[in-house]
């Protein structure tokens, strides 16, 4: 039983699989967003029979969709997917199994599945099942979609992306004068579509003071995607009638605080919908220790968080090198003298990581960066 080497044309179909997969980024829970694309040749070249997504909430799984999709047109078809097919009972048999019972008759897959439940053995029942299988076909692309799920799975804490505004002279804001729009329309639109990509959000609580934000995703649309919410609190000072406080029960809060801080009102949070983790802090100062948080949110099921701010915060992210990702966009206005400098100036930015992507949205400069290998 091996593998067997590429075909002509499997990039291409691979490729808009991987753009299939895209749609349901961030909104399949715990599980991937993965996709499968049935394709057949009958002679007259190939076509597709059957297209399937994780489904929102993680449930179905792709390959399930897209054998419905295609009925009886899967028998001896090629199926391309995202990621190597399950190999574990859930509310479904495995989609291995499936894709072996439907006479699919070749399977090409991107990235290996980590999940221990998978781990090689999906590819192992298509082999022992007489398939074709040829896998790592455009791993790196899919891996980068999936690497929220690689992620937690490799490291065991959700995968961090920080994003900061910039003013066009390096800074985030101005100490006691709330918030300051440093960047326009368009960019602040593409921010909410990162948020709905993230399974959580987080600040620290002086970016709660300052500016009371909603930290929800407001693109028509889309804003049943809203985020959850994570606040950095350790001392509980956080005021009850800020907004994210009077949405808890709509857009979960998540509240980071010291097991023994304001037990009163600590209750009276939970009694409005407040949910909390419990935090150490590093001896000798009152900041909370990160890794030891990542791990419990992990634990929780979360695989990215979209890191917002403060400088305070980001700063003590970028420290414990707990950055994946890193998202600047520096607007044309100036804040001048007294403002906060930004936690990471594009300059060092470009040096300690790679740039992704540049984007102009409208007067906006969008920059997107990843850890270097
Ligand atoms: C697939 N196709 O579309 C996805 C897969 O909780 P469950 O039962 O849904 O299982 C979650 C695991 O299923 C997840 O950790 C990963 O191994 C796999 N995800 N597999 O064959 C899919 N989303
Ligand atoms: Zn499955």
């Amino acid at each position: 039983m091996a593998f067997d080497p590429p075909r002509p044309g499997d990039e291409r179909f691979m490729a808009a699989a991987i753009r299939l997969a895209f749609r349901h980024s961030g909104q399949t829970g715990t599980n991937p967003s993965v996709a499968t694309l049935l394709v057949r040749d009958d002679g007259a070249g190939p076509r597709i029979v059957g297209r399937g997504i994780t489904a929102l909430g993680g449930r179905p799984h792709a390959e399930a969709a897209a054998l419905g999709e295609a009925g009886d047109l899967a028998r001896g078809a090629t199926a391309y997917v995202t990621l190597e097919p399950c190999a574990h009972h859930g509310r479904t048999p495995p989609c291995a199994t499936a894709l072996v019972s439907a006479g699919i008759a070749r399977v090409v897959s991107a990235a290996a599945d980590p999940d221990p439940r998978v781990d090689g053995k999906g590819h192992r029942i298509l082999l022992s099942g007489g398939l074709s299988v040829t896998r790592g076909v455009l791993r790196a692309d899919a891996s980068s979609d999936l690497s929220p799920y690689l992620t937690r799975h490799a490291l065991g804490r959700p995968q961090i992306t920080l994003k900061t505004a910039i003013s066009a002279d390096g800074r985030i804001g101005r100490e006691g004068s709330g918030q300051v729009f440093i960047t326009g329309k368009i960019a602040n639109g593409q921010t909410h579509l990162v948020r709905s990509r993230h399974d959580a959000i987080l600040v620290g609580i002086g970016t709660v003071k300052e500016d009371d934000p909603g930290l929800d995703c407001r693109l028509p649309g889309l804003s049943d995607r809203s985020p959850r919410r994570i606040v950095i609190d350790p001392d509980l000072t956080i005021d009850p009638d800020m907004q994210l406080v009077r949405t808890a029960r709509r857009t979960p809060l998540i509240l980071v605080a010291k097991g023994s801080a304001e037990p009163d009102k600590r209750r009276a949070l939970i009694e409005a919908g407040v949910e909390f983790v419990a935090c150490d802090t590093v001896p000798g100062s009152n900041r909370v220790a990160l890794p030891e948080l990542l791990e419990d949110l992990g634990a929780m099921g979360l695989q990215n968080i979209l890191v917002e701010g403060g400088a305070a915060v980001a700063a003590s992210f970028i420290e414990a090198d707990l950055v994946d990702r890193l998202i600047l966009v520096r607007g044309e206005i100036e804040i001048g003298e007294g403002g906060i400098a930004a936690p990471i100036a594009l300059d060092e930015a470009k040096r300690r990581f790679r740039q992704t992507d540049r984007l102009s949205l409208g007067t906006d400069l969008w920059f997107e960066f990843e850890r270097r290998a």
